[in-house]
């Protein structure tokens, strides 16, 4: 039996979260076509017969402007110490950028990392595959890795190939967390990002950067919300099985407030007669409805709060004390 952790780093819209929802099995990031979409680490485990791997996906690495963003970073830098192996996720479908300099330097230079080191080409499914072999030698030229694994995380796409190559670097063990444990972020982290998920795709230029979802009150009908209740409910109801719902006829009531950086901000979330946040909640509410298992009502506030990147409460409710 091999048992180990992996994480996946790299600049941001590699396509991280992407992989590690495609190699868990399970959506449990958030996914956009704007950077800087996840936040937080988020664990996800997944069991094969002879290992269990324990995937990290860490927010982009990128300059940060807002102790926000230097927690974000600090996030994905802090995997790079408890991991057995170190999975830069870069995009195929440009060369090597700053960005990703950045990292692989940063993959170098940072002391006390044991961690294998694989370069994962991810989007292979959008480029000609005479295309991959320059690339890998631009790359071979800026750090030193264990394995090079093309794939598409999208598609799925030789992933695969790269699990078999993981658990032939795991160290020997057991595993580390029981066989029906998904994941250890709460319930209403899940929800607060499938809500930020809808507000990242209907909205657009800095609104994505500058807004935050925060549940003021999460209310589950039959259950009492500890923190052991919620991860085994995110854990039954993200796996889409398993342990059936205590509260089959339950309602879920959800109240959330987006806040925004500028008073100019709101208007935008709230759309013309309160048709853009109508949008998000609908979308949001099929989303949450299909992720807890159980009906959902979904109440949603928009609030300015200037330089709330700053503000350590803000941080806190969002998992970035
Ligand atoms: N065509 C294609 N698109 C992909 C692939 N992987 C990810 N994407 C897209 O790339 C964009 C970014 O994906 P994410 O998974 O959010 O990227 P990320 O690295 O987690 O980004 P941050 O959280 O911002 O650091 C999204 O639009 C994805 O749909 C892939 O293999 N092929
Ligand atoms: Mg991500």
């Amino acid at each position: 039996m091999k048992s180990g952790f992996v994480s996946l780093i790299g600049r941001p819209n590699a396509g991280k979260s992407t992989l590690l929802n495609r190699l868990v099995g399970t959506k449990l990031a958030i996914v956009s076509d704007k950077p800087q979409t996840t936040r937080n680490r988020i664990l996800g485990v997944r069991n094969y017969p002879d290992a269990q791997v324990v995937f990290l996906d860490t927010p982009g690495i990128h300059r940060p402007l807002h102790r926000m963003n230097v927690r974000m970073v600090d996030a994905a830098v802090d995997t790079m110490h408890e991991v057995d192996i170190l999975g830069v996720v870069v995009d195929v479908t440009e060369p090597p950028g700053k960005g990703d300099r950045y990292v692989l330097d940063l993959v170098k230079n940072v002391k006390d990392v044991k961690a294998a080191v694989f370069l994962i080409l991810n989007k292979v499914d959008l480029i000609k595959k005479n295309r991959l072999l320059p690339l890998i030698q631009q790359y071979n030229s800026l750090g030193t890795f264990a394995e090079i694994v093309p794939v598409s995380a999208a598609t799925g796409d030789n992933v695969d190939r790269l699990e078999r190559a993981i658990i032939d670097r795991l160290p020997e063990g057991e595993p580390m967390y029981p066989a029906d444990y998904l994941t250890d972020q709460p319930e209403r982290f899940f929800a607060a990002e499938i809500v930020r998920e809808k507000l990242l795709q209907f909205t657009h230029a800095e609104i994505p950067f500058s807004s935050a979802v925060v549940i003021d009150r999460f209310e589950d009908a039959a259950t009492s919300s500890s923190g052991y209740a919620e991860r085994d409910g995110a854990k039954a109801s993200a796996r889409g099985g398993g342990a059936p719902r205590e509260k089959e006829k339950g309602i879920l009531k959800l109240y959330c407030t987006i806040v925004v950086d500028r008073e100019s901000q709101k208007p935008i979330v709230v759309g013309r007669g309160g048709e853009m946040i109508k949008r998000i909640g609908t979308a949001a509410r099929e989303e949450l409805e299909k992720f807890f298992d159980t009906r959902v009502f979904l109440d949603l506030h928009v609030r300015v709060k200037a330089e709330w990147r700053e503000d350590e409460h803000v941080l806190s409710d969002i998992g970035l004390k």
